[in-house]
């Protein structure tokens, strides 16, 4: 079936009148769903094909979205949240999901006059978005995060990550370990990490988290430049904020994408780290405790080692996960961010310093 087929197919589906002269294109680089942008000459709107080896429920997944959709939501119509809100659009047959040439799909409203990006370009940028993504926590501050379905259970569970890295690396199915050891051995170095995440989550309260708070998951308005909408709710469960904390340090931080090459430029970036604190934290005064944001600190270190371990694991595991533009890039993902992290680890003591200032 050909793109066009497809567009008009899911623009009769979700009720466009014009969907006969529908079109779709693909946009953002997600590395799980696949996600177009389908316009008619009235209508546009975001179509998702959602990944079932991922999520193995799409019905919890959609669920749990609409949910925090409709506290946000709540909560806009009282003016106590300033940002636009994904919304999903039901199908004619009255479902959120529509199933289409052994796919399942979802549509969503565009939230026009936006864009969205990969790098951050400076201070102000990272403030409006952590900004962004701490009005979030905030307004979920008082919603029951037991309500979410754990999508992906151990999501953000270092020692199971810990697990099913060592598990690929014995099996070796691949016959990749042999020239990636450097990498796999700085990996084992690095497990004292689980102890010290841990011990710090037993003192920490339970949130409702983004758990995927990477900057190409806000949509920035074209004429502001303001932060407009987080996006992606996909991973919305509980958790502890150092993981939205942390994910926002490794991907506003570094001047470059999370799978360039350019090594001896992956750093963090000290002007943006403090600018996104501070723009995080803003709106959580009064909510956030003292060892919550103590454990940002930790949240910094792990989530970035994190990502580099699961595009490791990935890689030693024939690339079964994460989508890949070739052979060699789940492995280039993971020098990438072991860089970062080992920048994170040089800049102890700086990092540190412009955290607790605040
Ligand atoms: P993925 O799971 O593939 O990461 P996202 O939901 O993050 O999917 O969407 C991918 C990209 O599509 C985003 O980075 C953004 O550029 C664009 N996008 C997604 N939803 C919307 C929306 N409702 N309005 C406008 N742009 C959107
Ligand atoms: C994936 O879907 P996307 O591209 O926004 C992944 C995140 C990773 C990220 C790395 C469900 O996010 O956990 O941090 O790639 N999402 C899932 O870029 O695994
Ligand atoms: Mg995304």
């Amino acid at each position: 079936m050909n793109s066009t087929q497809t567009a008009i197919i899911l623009a009769k589906q979700f009720g466009l009148s014009d969907a006969l002269q529908a079109s779709i294109s693909p946009i953002g680089n997600g590395h799980i769903n696949s996600t177009l942008l389908l316009k008619t000459p009235k209508h546009a709107l975001v179509l998702q094909q959602l990944n079932n080896q991922v999520f193995p429920s799409l019905t919890s997944l959609v669920k749990n979205a609409r949910l925090i959709e409709q506290h946000l939501s709540a909560k806009k119509a009282i003016g106590n949240y300033n940002l636009n809100i994904i919304r999903h659009i039901i199908s004619c047959d009255e479902n959120y999901l529509v199933e289409h040439n052994g796919g399942t799909w979802r549509a969503l409203g565009l939230i026009e006059h936006t864009y969205s990006e990969d790098v951050v370009n400076n201070a102000e940028q990272a403030y409006t978005a952590a900004n962004a993504f701490g009005q979030f926590a905030a307004a979920l501050a008082d919603f029951d995060a037991q309500q979410l379905h754990a999508v992906i259970p151990d999501f953000h569970n270092l020692a199971m990550r810990a697990q099913q890295f060592k598990n690929v690396v014995n099996s070796n199915a691949f016959n990749r370990v042999a020239q990636c050891q450097a990498e796999i051995d700085f990996c084992f170095e690095q497990f004292n990490l689980i102890t010290e995440l841990e011990a710090i989550e037993a003192s920490l309260p339970v949130r409702v988290c983004h758990n995927d708070t990477k900057i190409n998951n806000m949509l920035f308005c074209n004429h502001t430049d303001n932060a407009s909408a987080v996006i992606d709710l996909d991973t919305c469960m509980s958790g502890y904020w150092l993981y939205d904390f942390g994910d926002m340090v490794r991907t506003f931080c570094s001047p470059e994408q999370e799978d360039s090459l350019n090594l001896t430029k992956v750093k963090i970036r000290e002007d943006i780290f403090l600018a996104l604190a501070k723009g995080y934290l803003a709106p959580l005064k009064g909510i956030i405790t003292p060892q919550e944001k103590h454990s940002f600190w930790v949240g910094t270190k792990v989530m970035t080692f994190m990502i580099g371990l699961r595009f490791l694991t990935d890689y030693l595991d024939g690339d079964s996960y994460f989508s890949v533009k070739h052979k060699q890039h789940n492995l280039q993902r993971a020098q990438n961010q072991f860089a970062l992290y080992r920048d994170i680890l040089a800049k102890q003591n700086t990092l540190q310093a412009l955290l607790s200032q605040l």
